[in-house]
């Protein structure tokens, strides 16, 4: 096999170069050329610097996360990157893309970085629930200050290459596309000169920061094991010698590789990827080019979803009926960009351009010049096919068709034009601006490039997509039917809403069915209709109880939309148990965690079964982008896995469930769903 790594001379300088697309992950194989360049620059009089760089569209973005299951093969990464430092003659990494957890690491151990500025610079290793296991925790703090390792390492998030500057994680900008030239030109400049070694330098600890980082970040770091980790072992090792702290830093990082957390969120990091595969579509399928979107609609929905091709610079033509709808609309969307703006994370120009591109209008003929054109109306079969038959009748050939809907049939809507080959879901959830995640529903005639081009495109929007069948809410909310109907029996058997919320917040979730039904709204769905109550949420109302909105729905709200719990409400649960003659008994955890998500696991498995999802993996990555699944559990399907399939179909039949055949088959055969 050949090797990932070249070595080059330029003069008396090394050049080591690694090609390991995609992302030039740190391999085995990368870990070896890179410890036989260093050896031979040892080695080698007439080396007088090395520079470390890499082919292809970044450098190193990490070690191998394939290889983790593996164990460590030699040359270890830890011990490479010291052997890097170690190294009397400069060495300069030379950087573009991302480098990432062990990439950055690598770049840290050098004595120069010289970067791009395009570049970005990151830990991201708690995202797959492990610590900067090469040295991160110990050189972050020396070279860019306890403060900036304690942000990078426990938040994952990059920084742009003038960040790392102004931090001292780079000491040199280059010119955007002359790196290389101007590595060899830095390490000209610094031959001759003492190296610098960053595990030399001291560490300044103020104690102060440490606690107040814990407590500003309590709530984003709830559940999880790796933050608290790494704060408590940068706080530990701060005065501590290099040596000691890299040892500490190794005990933690096999104590959370070995964890249950990493293992959950590993996996959530290979099946996002894994979701952008679509089952029986040629890698190499024409995608067809989307050069202006357009959305019918100008609400909350149609508004968000507008922002995401905006925000990526696609030009949309947002369509109203009524010119104060079409300007409500439009000036949501300014809003939200001039808030965005107000917290420094878009510049006023980026505002500006964003507008610029957006055409509102009330001719729904304008929709012609788009590419695509996504309807997000009422949610309503006539009102859709009607929109559709039109715009069949005035979209240009090859124009892909999308509904927003959330739970109707794509096929019928699809039957509503000449063209079907080219109508398909896109089920974006609100905040359609915010929220991740994006289901592509595959009609029965889509065709095969309408979908690689809704996939792609869903890429360049930066959301996480997952492909699903045509079946009554699709992927995500069918699951949350059964939780939905068996919070609501709970109720009514003996529990209260803040005994099932508490359940599931406990388990990781963001919160409860009722807290969530009273952030969405009790009355999203309701008939509208104060005479006709069939059950306490169209009880809930009828009463003006629709949720935080308006400060009362399952819970009470003061004016800070703290919730507290409601003694009417407690007197109408009373009520609807009486009319529907319901014996209570005591609910325990068990049967909570039984009824309202072991039923999701089963609901899961039909879809899988059926064909409506493409893989379990997919159905996890729905949950944790889609719905607050904790990401350390690794989504429901993966979750029932590690719960053991066997407790699952025991638990669904003492509480007389109907178990999924797919379900039952596997616990039977011990099987799980995750590959
Ligand atoms: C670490 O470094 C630990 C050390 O501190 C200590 C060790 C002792 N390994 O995301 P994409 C694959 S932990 C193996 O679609 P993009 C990925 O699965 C690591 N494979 O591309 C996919 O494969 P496929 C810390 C990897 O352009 C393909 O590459 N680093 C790795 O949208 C393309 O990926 C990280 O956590 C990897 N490290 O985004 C960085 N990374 O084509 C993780 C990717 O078969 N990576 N693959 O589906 C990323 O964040 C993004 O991949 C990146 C590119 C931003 C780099």
């Amino acid at each position: 096999m050949t090797s990932p790594m070249t070595t080059s001379r330029q003069g008396d300088i090394l050049i080591l170069t690694s090609d390991n697309p995609p992302v030039n992950a740190l391999s085995n194989a990368v870990r070896q050329g890179l410890q036989a360049g260093i050896e031979e620059a040892k080695n080698d009089d007439s080396i007088k610097a090395v520079i470390i760089t890499c082919a292809g569209k970044t450098f190193f973005a990490g070690a191998d996360i394939t290889e983790f299951t593996k164990g460590m093969q030699e040359p270890a990464l830890p011990t490479l990157v010291d052997q890097i430092e170690a190294l009397d003659k400069p060495v300069i990494a030379a950087i573009h893309g991302t480098a990432l957890g062990g990439g950055c690491e690598v770049a840290l151990a050098s004595h120069y970085r010289i970067a791009v500025p395009s570049a970005k610079f990151g830990l991201p290793e708690v995202k797959l629930g492990i610590l900067p296991g090469a040295g991160g925790t110990q050189r972050m703090p020396r070279v860019a200050g306890v403060e900036t390792a304690l942000e990078l390492a426990t938040k994952g998030d990059p920084i742009s290459a003038t960040q790392a500057q102004q931090v001292g994680l780079v000491d040199k900008l280059a010119t955007e596309g002359n790196l290389l030239a101007e590595a060899i030109a830095y390490a000209q400049e610094v031959i001759g000169q003492p190296v610098s070694r960053s595990s030399e330098r001291p560490v300044t600890v103020d104690t102060a920061v440490f606690e107040t980082f814990r407590k500003t970040n309590a709530k984003r770091f709830r559940g999880l094991d790796a933050p608290a980790t790494i704060i408590d072992l940068i706080e530990q090792t701060a005065g501590k010698p290099y040596g000691e702290g890299v040892q500490a830093e190794r005990m933690g990082f096999m104590k959370l590789i070995m964890g249950k957390q990493s293992a959950a969120l590993r996996h959530v990091f290979f099946a996002e990827r894994k979701a952008s595969k679509i089952d029986g579509i040629a890698e190499d399928v024409q995608l067809r080019p989307i050069n202006r979107v357009g959305v019918i609609g100008a609400g909350t929905m149609g508004g968000g979803i507008s922002m995401n091709f905006l925000s990526a610079g696609i030009p949309v033509t947002i369509v109203e009926m009524a010119q104060d709808a079409l300007d409500r609309g439009t000036a949501t969307i300014r809003k939200n960009y001039e808030a965005t703006a107000s917290k420094g994370k878009m510049t006023t120009e980026q505002v500006e351009g964003a507008m610029g591109i957006l055409k509102p209008t009330l001719n729904f003929d304008d929709l012609a010049e788009c590419d695509l054109i996504i309807e997000a109306v009422y949610e309503s079969m006539d009102v859709k096919k009607d929109v559709f038959g039109r715009l069949d009748k005035i979209a240009k050939p090859g124009a892909i068709l999308a509904s927003n809907t959330s739970y109707l049939n794509v096929d019928e809507i699809a039957a509503a034009t000449s063209r079907p080959q080219d109508v398909l879901g896109l089920h974006f959830f609100s905040p359609a601006n915010i929220m991740k995640l994006l289901e592509i529903v595959r009609g029965a005639k889509t065709a095969d490039d309408v979908l690689a081009t809704a996939m792609a495109l869903s890429k360049k929007i930066r959301k996480t997509a997952v492909i699903a069948g045509v079946c009554y809410g699709f992927i995500g909310n069918r699951m949350l039917m059964p939780r939905q109907v068996e919070a609501n029996h709970l109720l009514m058997e003996g529990a209260t809403p803040e005994q099932i919320d508490k359940v599931h917040v406990a388990f990781g979730m963001p919160m409860g069915p009722f807290q969530m039904a009273d952030l969405a709204g009790v009355d999203i769905g309701w008939h509208r209709d104060p005479t006709r109550i069939e059950n306490i949420r169209d009880a809930l109302a009828a009463e003006d109880r629709w949720g935080q909105k308006k400060g009362a729905g399952y819970y009470d709200y003061d004016e800070k939309r703290t919730p507290s719990n409601s003694a009417r409400v407690a007197e109408l649960i009373e009520e609807w148990r009486g009319k529907l003659g319901a014996t209570t008994h005591d609910i325990t955890e068990e049967e909570i965690m039984v009824r309202t998500f072991y039923t999701m696991v089963n609901e899961g498995a039909k879809i899988l079964e059926e064909g409506m999802a493409q893989r379990a993996s997919d159905i996890d990555v729905v949950w944790v982008y889609g719905y607050g699944w904790p990401p350390y559990k690794g989504g429901p399907m993966y979750w029932a896995d590690q719960e053991g399939l066997k407790k699952i179909v025991e638990g669904l039949e003492k509480y007389g469930f109907e178990v999924a055949p797919l379900l039952r088959k596997k616990a039977e055969k011990n099987e799980k769903f995750s590959k």
